[in-house]
């Protein structure tokens, strides 16, 4: 969907979840300015049992004068009502009846939920802030100082100050958006109260350690999210403690930071693991976050299901804790060259040729420059040489390589090459903060395959240390390959399913 499609309506009713945050209350603001700058008859309410009271949110509504109203009675019969952050009819979001709804969003969407025809949920994007963001570019629309501010507050609170950040698209905000420093310096000193300080010291003083894996689980009264973070943080610097968990029971969900110092675990990735189904977590190798989703739980969980809503807190721990428990039992850890591989069940296959794309940096760039390529992947620094080539996998995953090496992998074929991707790799020249999307330079080749590998399917999940990279494991899942090169038993590797059966044949 795009912001203009909604044009047609002329009395329009943007509404956030119930209890906004600063995410919910930047969307809004960012709907409300669009719709007003053409034109249109605008209201942005928040409904629920709560007026807005943290010092920060009512800070950030007034310095920016923020047109966000309290609504408990009714809206009266827009032609429009347009949700952010949040569902329609979902349990956080107060119930109006309207003629036509329309939904943006970033959470996770509940199997089987009815949805409405105009939305766009843009799940595993930091913020909602974020989705609208990109969405107002696409229509040209230049948000002012104020805007700017209040949308980079929103993407910087609903990710922990920015640490739990995984989205390429959410970096692109952070890059390119203008923010007020002196306000958001401001902001951070009055995001907790005194009582949400203490809910951190009754966390910590309730903690579950669990020494055989070295981790801790930690819950935290009802509180804002940031103060997850802060907690975690400071628990990580115990010891004995290489990861931990800690996590927060909240009417409409549970919202749960992940930190890691140890190689073993990637923050990032048991926040993925902690969350999928039942909602999204994401972020860095060391920090990451998520948030579970209320009714995705109950669609999971009869025991979660069952409970009332004061009860609810009680039947979250017990989920937590087996997630974590399997976590570690459910997987090998494998290491290049020291693990043994038992080639029992190991069958040889080899690479067939595939198509993929590659570019040039210096057709278009000077040598010398320094860029960063940015995929769904993360991101990468390169200097530009003479025989840089960057290639790109059928993934849209990017990765360099030397232009000898290329040529004796690969053959150049005509036509341009292009993919249907969540998000599209960009350069960013670091000199000039200019960005340019890959995909008009890149041209087409085809892998000489006749590669040789011997794999076998995963039957658990497992996490390699390849020999390429010692500090950082690549994840496999059931059904994923664990491979070598016939050539080299140490070169071992995991290879996704699906790219898998496109793109080897057994010998
Ligand atoms: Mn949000």
């Amino acid at each position: 969907m795009k912001l203009s499609d909604l044009l047609v309506y002329n009395n329009i009713v943007i509404q956030c979840h119930d209890n906004p945050d600063a995410d919910a209350i930047g969307s809004g603001y960012a709907l409300y300015k669009y719709y007003k700058s053409h034109g249109k008859k605008v209201r942005f309410i928040y409904s629920g049992k709560n007026r807005i009271s943290k010092s920060n949110l009512i800070y950030l509504v007034q310095t920016l004068s923020i047109p966000i109203e309290f609504e408990t009675e009714s809206i009266g019969d827009p032609d429009l009502l347009l949700t952010c952050d949040c569902q329609y009819e979902e349990g956080n979001v107060t119930y109006f009846p309207a003629r036509n709804v329309a939904t943006i969003d970033h959470h996770q969407v509940a199997k089987g939920k009815k949805l409405p025809e105009l939305r766009e949920i843009r799940s595993g994007i930091g913020s909602c802030c974020t989705v609208i963001w990109d969405m107002m570019k696409k229509e040209e629309f230049q948000p002012d100082s104020d805007l700017s501010t209040a949308l980079y507050y929103g993407l910087f609170t609903d990710t922990n100050a920015l640490s739990e950040i995984s989205h390429p698209l959410d970096r692109d905000m952070m890059d390119e958006i203008y923010f007020d420093k002196s306000l958001l310096r401001r902001l951070n000193g009055m995001n907790i109260t005194l009582e949400e300080a203490k809910i951190a010291g009754i966390a910590l003083l309730g903690v579950e350690f669990h020494p055989e894996n070295r981790y801790a689980i930690l819950e935290a009264q009802p509180c804002d999210p940031n103060i997850l973070g802060l907690i975690s943080d400071f628990f990580l610097a115990v010891d004995t403690v290489d990861v931990c968990l800690v996590y927060s029971v909240l009417d409409y969900g549970i919202k749960f930071s992940v930190r890691s110092d140890t190689p073993e675990v990637r923050a990032d990735e048991l926040a993925a693991y902690i969350s999928k189904n039942i909602g999204s977590g994401g972020g860095h190798m060391d920090k990451a976050g998520g948030f579970i989703q209320h009714e995705l739980l109950t669609q999971f969980y009869k025991r979660y299901a069952e409970a009332t809503e004061r009860e609810r807190t009680a039947a979250v721990t017990p989920i937590l804790r087996e997630k974590m428990q399997n976590y570690y039992s459910n997987s090998d850890i494998i290491y290049a060259g020291k693990t043994k591989i038992s080639s029992r069940g190991m069958k040889e296959y080899i690479k067939l040729p595939i198509k993929q794309g590659y570019v040039i940096p210096s057709e278009f760039l000077p040598v010398g420059a320094h860029i960063l390529v940015r995929s769904m992947e993360g991101d990468m620094n390169l200097m530009v040489e003479k025989d840089t080539v960057v290639m790109i996998g059928i993934m849209g995953e990017v990765y360099p390589t030397k232009l000898t090496v290329f040529k004796s992998n690969y053959k150049k074929l005509r036509g341009k090459y292009d993919l249907k991707l969540e998000y599209t790799p960009t350069i960013k020249i670091i000199s000039s903060s200019e960005t340019i999307d890959l995909f008009p330079y890149a041209h087409m080749c085809v892998s000489s395959g006749g590669n040789h590998i011997m794999a076998r399917r995963l039957k658990k999940e497992a996490k390699v240390f390849t020999k390429w990279h010692k500090n950082e494991y690549i994840k496999g899942e059931p059904g994923d390959y664990l491979a070598y090169k016939l050539n080299d038993p140490e070169d071992i590797y995991i290879i996704g399913k699906d790219f898998f059966a496109e793109s080897y044949e057994p010998v």
